[in-house]
């Protein structure tokens, strides 16, 4: 198609950049990660959002090089951060097909190297989805990124195949709280509340995503989330709206 055409070209010609969305912590409302998002710097089109090529990427057999730019893209950015004492922890998403890749330990290996990039300043985001029905393989390669450095957070919980035992078993640092919960009405409260306490239990950091106004912040610092990401602090930013977000000089 059309689209895969272009797409293929933006790949040749490095139109594909990262935006930034900060992750705030509850209480004292500091800035203390933020999470990667990818969009494409069309020549004619401006920004693209990855609903739009995503899945074209995915169905052309393209995700794996542009998820593996995007790793690069991430850890050459956090190296640079870091070595300048801004030392926010970011988080970059990974794709089905990246995380089937039997090289995926050796590639995220090669770029920190590469990059010097400190691992501990990367958390990598997975879905549910990609958990299921594959034997033990999820955990060993969930277990390898963790001896790395790397740490792990579980993305859109709680609209997947949410299989509480994965929790138990897989080496999580991070719960992302879909924004279907976080948005919900105050009725259907109550399943938020249980798994803000699930992650309280299992020592879990909790982040809420899609917070978009001052009453869900409320509710959700109340029932025990530690983080918010969300419109109503930043939506993803390039990096240097971000840095002037930052130096509170937006
Ligand atoms: O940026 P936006 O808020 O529209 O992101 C939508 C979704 O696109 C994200 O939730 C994520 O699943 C996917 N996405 C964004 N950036 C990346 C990336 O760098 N790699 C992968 N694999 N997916 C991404
Ligand atoms: O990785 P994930 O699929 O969760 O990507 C985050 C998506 O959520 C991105 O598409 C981003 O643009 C979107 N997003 C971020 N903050 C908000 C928000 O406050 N409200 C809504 N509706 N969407 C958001
Ligand atoms: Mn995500
Ligand atoms: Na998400």
């Amino acid at each position: 198609t059309r689209l895969e055409q272009e797409l293929r070209q933006a790949l040749v010609r490095d139109e594909f950049e990262l935006f930034y969305q900060p992750r705030v912590s509850a209480g004292e409302r500091r800035y203390v990660g933020a999470e990667a998002l990818l969009r494409w710097r069309h020549p004619e089109r401006g920004w693209v959002l990855p609903g739009e090529f995503i899945p074209v990427c995915e169905a052309a057999g393209l995700m794996r090089e542009l998820g593996r730019r995007a790793f690069e893209m991430a850890a050459r950015q956090q190296a640079a951060w870091w070595a300048a004492g801004r030392r926010l922890k970011l988080s970059v998403n990974l794709s089905p097909g990246e995380f089937e890749d039997p090289w995926l330990l050796d590639e995220i290996e090669t770029v920190l190297r590469e990059t010097g990039c400190p691992p501990q300043a990367l958390e990598i985001e997975i879905t549910e989805s990609m958990l299921v029905g594959e034997g033990d393989r999820p955990t060993r390669v969930l277990e390898g990124m963790r001896a790395q450095g790397l740490s792990i957070a579980l993305d859109d919980f709680g609209i997947g195949y949410s299989h509480l035992a994965y929790l138990q078993r897989l080496p999580f640092n991070t719960l992302k709280i879909d924004r279907s919960f976080v948005q919900a009405p105050p009725h259907e409260r109550p399943l938020a509340e249980a798994i803000v306490g699930l992650c309280r239990a299992m020592r879990l950091h909790a982040v809420a995503e899609g917070v978009e106004t001052e009453a869900q912040r409320c509710w959700l610092e109340q029932i025990g989330v530690t983080e918010f990401q969300g419109w109503l602090f930043a939506p993803a930013l390039p990096r240097d709206a971000f840095e002037a977000l930052l130096d509170g000089r937006q």
